[in-house]
């Protein structure tokens, strides 16, 4: 019950809800999870308000998902809210992401994090480790992420990856989909590790097969989508998937070994027309069936 009373102080418990998922203190089944960040956003800030945007936008969305064959109401799904963080540097806030997923772990949730930007995911996964030391973390991403830092912060959201590969250490493993922007470095780390891959769903599915049986993470950066169909990002990068891509991509992952995701870089007001926050709460949703599904 520690990790209950920890994880109820760390929550705020007001503002809108996911779909019709209710509120709980509580995490149980696929545990939502807010973390209103953009700390380290180098270009364009905002992803603070992604949250509540996907909140309110899944207000539009349906239960059901056609792609899938499947409601969020057939399985069990709780929305903690968010967790009150403070603003200014990453440290302490990675700090309280990985407490507080630690704590839904503990207590046999499955987290679905809605950020915030992308840095956050490194406390996710290093609480992860701990419990899944054999985890298989699959980014969906525009970027690299793999400087070692940025503009002095250790924890950027420009290192996002190279933090998650820290946390994997031998164990784990990284498989790094759809990105097309990084610097040079970066990009011979790329193809010398292995680790990158188009974003293509029959190369994922075979890449897949090397890892049969292991614990999954996605890590979803929503600026893999093109700026097209998804402007409301404070780094878009030409050249992005259309939906199509994401539903062939999210088809090969095996939702039952899925161990928690997330959902990050939506900064709202970036796109007048709303239709970011409409696809980013369409992507939990999908997420969110994905993980309840049996394949
Ligand atoms: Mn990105």
């Amino acid at each position: 019950m520690e990790a209950l009373s920890e994880l109820e102080q760390l929550l705020d418990h007001h503002g809108s809800r996911f779909l019709e998922v209710p509120r709980s203190k509580t995490p149980s089944g696929i545990s939502l999870v807010g973390v209103p960040y953009d700390g380290t956003t180098s270009y364009r800030p905002g992803t603070r308000f992604g949250p509540e945007a996907i909140r309110a936008a899944s207000i539009g969305l349906e239960t059901y998902s056609p792609e899938q064959d499947a409601d969020y109401t057939d399985g069990e799904v709780v929305d903690l809210g968010n967790l009150d963080v403070p603003y200014g540097g990453a440290t302490p806030v990675i700090n309280q992401v990985r407490e507080a997923v630690g704590a839904i772990v503990d207590l046999d949730g499955i987290p679905l994090v809605l950020g915030g930007e992308h840095s956050i995911t490194a406390g996710i996964v290093e609480a992860l480790v701990a419990r899944y030391p054999d985890l298989l973390v699959i980014q969906l991403d525009a970027h690299a992420d793999l400087r070692d830092g940025y503009l002095g912060e250790h924890y950027s959201h420009a290192s996002a990856m190279r933090r998650c590969l820290d946390a994997l250490g031998e164990g784990g493993q990284l498989l790094q989909v759809g990105i097309r922007s990084g610097e040079r470095a970066e990009f011979q780390e790329l193809r010398e590790s292995g680790r990158w891959l188009p974003a293509s769903a029959e190369q994922l599915h075979s890449r897949l097969d090397e890892f049969s049986g292991r614990p999954i993470y996605v890590t979803l950066d929503l600026d893999i989508f093109d700026p097209a169909y998804f402007p409301g990002t404070g780094t878009p990068e030409p050249g992005g998937i259309d939906w199509a891509t994401f539903a062939a991509l999210l088809r090969t992952i095996p939702g039952d070994r899925m161990v928690g995701a997330d959902v990050m870089e939506l900064a709202p007001q970036l796109d007048t027309s709303g239709v970011s926050s409409v696809l980013a709460a369409k992507a939990t949703r999908e997420l969110i069936i994905k993980i309840q599904s049996q394949g």
